[in-house]
């Protein structure tokens, strides 16, 4: 019986668990750094979804990589936040789902990343699914089984 009832979350739809695209903060790949690095200190995130301007997601950017990328020999180059966009510092690898995916998927996807981004079957952006919005439905499940 348990194990049924296991398999019934781990099938769940994961629609009702999506942050909008519209509450999601989120850059273009041509914006230049200062822009990326002004819209991550105002959200308060660690790294938000980039897109282009087909609302397609194109990679993730964080402050951990932009400090990185303009970490000169002996100092930090700041003038550099001007000229580099974020396409030239931006993270590729990211997991990506579909809105028909399972709960399953997205618990596993979870363990490694922060935040999954939804497109829908056009590749266009949908929003995300969050390890807090994750984990509080596990906590849920477990506290009323
Ligand atoms: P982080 O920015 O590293 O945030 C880690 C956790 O800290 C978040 O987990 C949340 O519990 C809390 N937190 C951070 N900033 C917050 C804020 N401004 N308001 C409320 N809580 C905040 P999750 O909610 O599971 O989010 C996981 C990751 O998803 C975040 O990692 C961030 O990279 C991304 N994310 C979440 N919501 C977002 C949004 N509306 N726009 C863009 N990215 C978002």
């Amino acid at each position: 019986m348990q194990t049924l009832k296991n398999s019934q979350l781990l099938d769940q739809e994961i629609r009702e668990l999506i942050i909008s695209h519209e509450k999601v903060a989120h850059v273009q790949l041509n914006n230049p750094l200062d822009h990326a690095l002004l819209i991550l200190i105002k959200s308060g995130y660690t790294a938000i979804p980039v897109l282009d301007r087909d609302y397609r997601i194109q990679g993730q950017i964080s402050k951990a990589k932009i400090l990185d990328s303009i970490l000169g020999l002996e100092r930090i180059e700041m003038e550099r936040l001007n000229d580099l966009k974020v396409k030239d510092t931006m993270e590729t690898e990211m997991p990506i789902m579909s809105m028909n995916s399972t709960f399953g998927e997205a618990l596993t996807r979870s363990i490694n990343h922060p935040f999954v981004c939804i497109e829908d079957e056009d590749g266009a952006f949908v929003g995300i699914l969050t390890r807090r919005s994750i984990l509080a439905l596990v906590n849920r499940y477990f506290k009323h089984t």
